[in-house]
C-alpha cells in the first residue's frame, strides 16, 4: 500500500477511535452506493420523495430549524499566529482550537456510521484541480458531496497518485447552535467541523476547503481560489469571452452565470455558457492570460426568486436529480417557494407544518437545491477542459440599493483590487445574523479568505508582473433602489446588456466616459433598447454623486487602516488618488 494510502487509513483509524462509530463505509460514488444511501434516508425519514411523476428522483431534506444557514460568528481560522488569519477572520491559537473540538467529536458517532469521502475539486485530470477527504456522519452531507464534487474511486486513485489532500472531519453532533465549530488549520491542510448539517458548514468540499484552504494554498502557489462565477459570452460572431464575477453569497451568481439572453440578443445569435456558479480557481497560463476551472461539480443554489422568467436553466436543471433542502411542498409533493410563480400554491412549509403565511414562509430565505451541474442546458463542455478556460474580464459586484452605479470600469489593475477590496454589500440570509446590513465585504470574500486580507490584497497586486496579461476589471449593482424602494434595473436576462458592454470594453470598441470612480459607459454605449428607464432610473444608474462617494472613500480608509502596517501601501495610495479626483484636486 502507498504511503499515501497508509497515511490516510492510520487517519481514518484515528478519528474512528476518537469518534467510535459502529462502523465504516468508504464511498466510491458508484449509482448503488447512492441508491442504498437514499432508500435508509427515506426509510429513517431524512429525506422525503417529492411527486415522482413531476420530479423523478428528486427530495426533500428538512434541516434543524436552528442550522439553516452558514454561522460565521462560530467559523475560525486557526493559524500559529493570529496576524496570519487577520482581522477579517475569527481565529484561535491551533492547540486550543483542535483541544475544544475533539472534545466534542469525542464518542459522537456512537451507534452511527462513519463515511469516509475521497473527493477531486475540479475536473479529475487538471493540473489546477485538489482533492480532500471529508469524513462525516451525515449519510445527507455524502448525498450531496456525491453532486457537489468529483467524489469516489477515481479520486481516490488521484490522492494516492499526488500523495496529498485536504483532511476534513464533519459530524452533525447535537445540532445545538450553543455546540458548533467550523475550525481551519490551513498549515495543516485540515478542518473539522461539528454539530450543523448545513451546506458551506458541512460540505467540506465547498467554502471550508476550495476557499479557506484553497485561498492559503493558492498564495503560496501563486495563483488565486475565489468566491466567483464563471460564464462564457458568445457573441453573433461566435467568439466567447469568459468572465468570472465575484457576488457575495446570495447576490446574483447562480443567476448571472445560467443567463438567458432577452429575445433581441437571442434572435442575434448571443449564448451564454455556465462554467461554474460559485467558485473559481485561477491561475496564469504560459501565455499570461488567467485560466480558470470550476472547482465543484454541481451548484447548491439558492431556491426562492428562481422561476421560469428569473432563471430558466436553473429551473430545468432541478426538474430531475435534485436534492431540495428547506423549500416548502404542494399539496401533491413538488417543491415550492416564494417566487417560483408557476401558479401553484404551498401546502406545507420549510419546518413541515401546514403553511400560513402569517407563520412563516413556505420556503426558508435560505433554502437550496442540489443538482450535477451536466443537468443543467447551458453548461459548457469547456467546463471539463483540464486546461481552464481564459478570463477577459473580473467582474466585482454587491447588493447596494444607493449609491453604486449599474457598471463602471478601474482604470488599471491596482485600481481594480482597490476596487475589489473596497466593495460593500448589504447582509442577506446565506448566512445567520441580520439581514439587509451594509458590511465591507471585499472580493465577495469576507467569509471566506483564509487569511490576513492585507496579505490577500498584496497577493493580488502581485499578479501585475512583466508578461502579464491581465482580465480588465468591472463592477457591478443589480440592486440599485429607486426612492419608492423598488429595483431600477430590471436584471436577469438583462444583465446580458452590460456584459456585452464589458466584453466590448475588453475588445477594444466601446465607449466610456471617464469619471473619478472609473470608466462609465458613455451615453448611448450600452445597449438600452426596449427598455423603459425614466429620469430617475438614469440619473442612480448612470450617475456618479461626488458627495456620496467622497463619504464612501473616507470610510474607505478607515477600513484599510483597521489592517495596521500589513496592509500594501499602492491601495491606500490609489485610494488617495480617487479621492483627489472626487474633490476635484486631481486630473480627472
Ligand atoms: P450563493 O449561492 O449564496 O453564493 O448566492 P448567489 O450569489 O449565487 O445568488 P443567486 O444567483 O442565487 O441570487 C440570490 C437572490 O438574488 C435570488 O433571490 C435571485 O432571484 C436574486 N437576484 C439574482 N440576480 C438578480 C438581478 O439581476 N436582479 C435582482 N433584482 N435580483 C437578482
Ligand atoms: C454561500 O453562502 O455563499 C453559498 C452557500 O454558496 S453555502 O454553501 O452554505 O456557503
Ligand atoms: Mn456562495
Amino acid at each position: 500500500m502507498s504511503s499515501t494510502l497508509d497515511a490516510l487509513n492510520r487517519w481514518v483509524d484515528d478519528v474512528a477511535r476518537l469518534t467510535r462509530p459502529a462502523r465504516i463505509h468508504w464511498c466510491d460514488g458508484s449509482d448503488a452506493e447512492n441508491a442504498a444511501l437514499v432508500a435508509q434516508m427515506e426509510a429513517d425519514g431524512t429525506l422525503v420523495r417529492l411527486n415522482e411523476s413531476t420530479h423523478p428522483r428528486s427530495w426533500l431534506h428538512r434541516s434543524h430549524p436552528e442550522d439553516v444557514a452558514r454561522v460565521e460568528h462560530l467559523t475560525f481560522v486557526c493559524t500559529p499566529h493570529q496576524d496570519d488569519a487577520g482581522p477579517n477572520n475569527h481565529w484561535m491559537a491551533p492547540a486550543e482550537a483542535h483541544a475544544r473540538i475533539d472534545a466534542l467529536f469525542e464518542g459522537c458517532m456512537e451507534g452511527r456510521t462513519l463515511y469516509v469521502i475521497p473527493y477531486c475539486m475540479g475536473p479529475i485530470d487538471s493540473p489546477l484541480s485538489r482533492c480532500g477527504v471529508e469524513i462525516t456522519d451525515s449519510p445527507y452531507v455524502v448525498a450531496n458531496m456525491r453532486i457537489m464534487t468529483r467524489m469516489g474511486a477515481a479520486a481516490l486513485t488521484r490522492i494516492e497518485r499526488e500523495g496529498t489532500f485536504v483532511k476534513g472531519l464533519h459530524s452533525t453532533g447535537e445540532l445545538d447552535p450553543e455546540r458548533r465549530y467550523i475550525m481551519h488549520f490551513p498549515e495543516e491542510l485540515t478542518i473539522k467541523s461539528y454539530g450543523s448539517g448545513y451546506g458551506g458548514n458541512a460540505l467540506l468540499g465547498k467554502k471550508c476547503h476550495a476557499l479557506r484552504i484553497a485561498s492559503h494554498q493558492a498564495r503560496r502557489e501563486g495563483w488565486l481560489a475565489e468566491h466567483m462565477l464563471i460564464l462564457g459570452v458568445e457573441n453573433p460572431q461566435g467568439e466567447t469571452h469568459y468572465i468570472a464575477a465575484a457576488f457575495p453569497s446570495a447576490c446574483g451568481k447562480t443567476n448571472l452565470a445560467m443567463l438567458i439572453p432577452p429575445e433581441g440578443y437571442r434572435e442575434a445569435g448571443w449564448k451564454v455558457w455556465t462554467i461554474g456558479d460559485d467558485i473559481c480557481w485561477m491561475r496564469p497560463g504560459e501565455d499570461g492570460r488567467f485560466y480558470a476551472i470550476n472547482p465543484e461539480a454541481g451548484f447548491f443554489g439558492v431556491a426562492p426568486g428562481t422561476s421560469a422568467k428569473s432563471n430558466p436553466n436553473a429551473l430545468a436543471s432541478v426538474q430531475s436529480d435534485t436534492v431540495f433542502t428547506n423549500v416548502g411542498l404542494t399539496a401533491d409533493r413538488q417543491p415550492w417557494w416564494e417566487g417560483i410563480d408557476n401558479g401553484q400554491v404551498p401546502a406545507i412549509d420549510w419546518q413541515g407544518q401546514p403553511y400560513d403565511p402569517a407563520v412563516r414562509p413556505a420556503a426558508h430565505p435560505n433554502s437550496r437545491f442540489t443538482v450535477s451541474a451536466m443537468r443543467c442546458p447551458s453548461y459548457s463542455p469547456m467546463a471539463e477542459d483540464p486546461r481552464g478556460v481564459p478570463i477577459s474580464a473580473i467582474v466585482f459586484g454587491g447588493r447596494r440599493a444607493s449609491l453604486v452605479p449599474l457598471v463602471f470600469q478601474a482604470r488599471d489593475w491596482t485600481h481594480g483590487v482597490l476596487v475589489g477590496a473596497s466593495m460593500g454589500s448589504e447582509t442577506t440570509a446565506a448566512a445567520t445574523g441580520a439581514v439587509g446590513v451594509m458590511r465591507r465585504d471585499p472580493m465577495a470574500m469576507k467569509p471566506f479568505c483564509g487569511y490576513n486580507f492585507a496579505d490577500y490584497f498584496a497577493h493580488w497586486l502581485s499578479f501585475d508582473r512583466p508578461g502579464a496579461r491581465l482580465p480588465a476589471i468591472f463592477h457591478v449593482n443589480w440592486f440599485r433602489k429607486g426612492d419608492d424602494g423598488k429595483f431600477l434595473w430590471p436584471g436577469f436576462g438583462d444583465n446580458l446588456r452590460v456584459l456585452e458592454w464589458i466584453i466590448g470594453r475588453v475588445a477594444g470598441h466601446a465607449q466610456a466616459t471617464e469619471t473619478p470612480i472609473g470608466h462609465l459607459p458613455a451615453p448611448g454605449a450600452l445597449n438600452l433598447d426596449g427598455l423603459s428607464l425614466d429620469a430617475e432610473a438614469m440619473d442612480k444608474l448612470f450617475g456618479v454623486d461626488r458627495d456620496g462617494w467622497r463619504a464612501e472613500f473616507d470610510a474607505i480608509a478607515g477600513y484599510l487602516a483597521d489592517y495596521g502596517p500589513r496592509m500594501p501601501p499602492q491601495l491606500e495610495a490609489e485610494r488617495q488618488r480617487t479621492h483627489s479626483r472626487l474633490v476635484g484636486t486631481g486630473d480627472t
